[in-house]
């Protein structure tokens, strides 16, 4: 009901009355009043007069459970969400709270220690973009687990449209920078996973990056030129991720390989990989089906796993 009220509120044309609302919903002025009262609560400027009723000033992009739920098609993926303010990194907080169920979301307005890949930092400021993390409970050997890398990324790009593409493994990008970053950790024996923490961090309403990254990293917001609601943008991905994801447990990765290519730029290009400690290049040619990308050098091919390498393309970024 409070959608339908924010709706109506969002598309009247100056003040709208409470006895206006109250008729086309068929509930009491004072349910209408609570309901507008709440919708304050979660961020809504809402304007009221004694004589002309209720007028929406600006209109919020807070993340709710709410707001999520009501776009979700999953059976199980973000049907259990918890919502923090500020949370140091919302991975770590998927793994205090690893005895969750299966699909569980984990989304922060703001991170205090985002982190990416090999102790980088990620940056998470408030309220700017989409900070979460899914707990999964997957029956699958822990050398697999880099997939849930590739599919979360499909789901990414698949979600948030606007052009974008995946730089093999984890980044989405539009145009050549950065718009979503995607850090995978688990906990596993050596024949069993325990569960898998996939975090997504997507730059959507950042108006202006920090200079060490700003000739990287864009956001929807300066891709489009206009601001982003982030619930649905969270809702439309959980749906692809559960869809490919099942594809992926009935079929493996030979089920999703061909989706992933279409939306992978890397391969095709002439890439440098970077090791800890040593680099080579060559031409990416393709992705095996464990996930890996395939790098033709001028004497051999190399299947190169996700965990410790940096891809750059030799003529830029991508
Ligand atoms: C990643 O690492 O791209 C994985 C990022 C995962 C972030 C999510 S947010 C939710 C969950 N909770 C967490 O704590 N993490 C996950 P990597 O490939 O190592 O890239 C990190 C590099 O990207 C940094 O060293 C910067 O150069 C750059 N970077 C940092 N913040 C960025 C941002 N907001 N947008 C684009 N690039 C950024």
């Amino acid at each position: 009901m409070r959608n339908r009220i924010l709706n109506i509120l969002k598309n009247a044309d100056g003040y709208i009355s409470g006895e206006k609302i109250s008729n086309t919903f068929n509930i009491s002025r004072s349910a209408v009043f609570k309901h507008i009262k709440k919708l304050r609560e979660e961020g809504y400027e809402i304007a009221s007069s004694t004589n002309r009723g209720y007028k929406l000033i600006t209109s919020s992009d807070t993340v709710t459970e709410e707001k999520i739920k009501a776009g979700l098609t999953t059976n199980y993926t973000a049907q259990n969400i918890i919502l923090f303010d500020e949370v140091d990194s919302t991975n770590n907080a998927a793994k205090r709270e690893a005895d969750m169920p299966n699909g569980t979301l984990f989304i922060s307005e703001i991170q205090t220690g985002g982190k990416g890949r090999l102790g980088r930092a990620w940056s998470s400021p408030r309220g700017e973009g989409i900070w979460m993390s899914v707990l999964l409970k997957p029956n699958m050997l822990p050398q697999d687990v880099a997939q849930i890398t590739l599919i979360a990324g499909m789901a990414v790009a698949k979600g948030i449209g606007c052009g974008a593409v995946i730089k093999w493994p984890n980044d989405v990008i539009i145009g050549t920078k950065k718009v979503c970053g995607i850090l995978t950790e688990m906990s596993a024996e050596i024949e069993r996973v325990n569960y898998v923490v996939c975090g997504i961090g997507i730059n959507v309403n950042t108006p202006e990056f920090d200079s060490e990254i700003a000739d990287k990293a864009t956001s929807l917001y300066l891709e489009t030129g206009t601001k982003h609601e982030r619930s649905p943008i969270i809702s439309n991905i959980m749906n692809e991720f559960e869809r490919i994801y099942e594809k992926f447990r009935k079929e493996g990765i030979r089920g999703i390989t061909d989706e992933y290519r279409t939306l992978c730029v890397t391969v095709g290009r002439d890439v440098k990989v970077i090791y800890p400690d040593h680099e080579f290049s060559g031409k990416a040619v393709g992705i095996d089906d464990s996930g890996r990308l395939i790098v033709k050098t001028a004497d051999k091919s190399v299947a190169v796993n996700s965990g410790e390498v940096s891809v750059r393309g030799i003529y830029g970024y991508v």
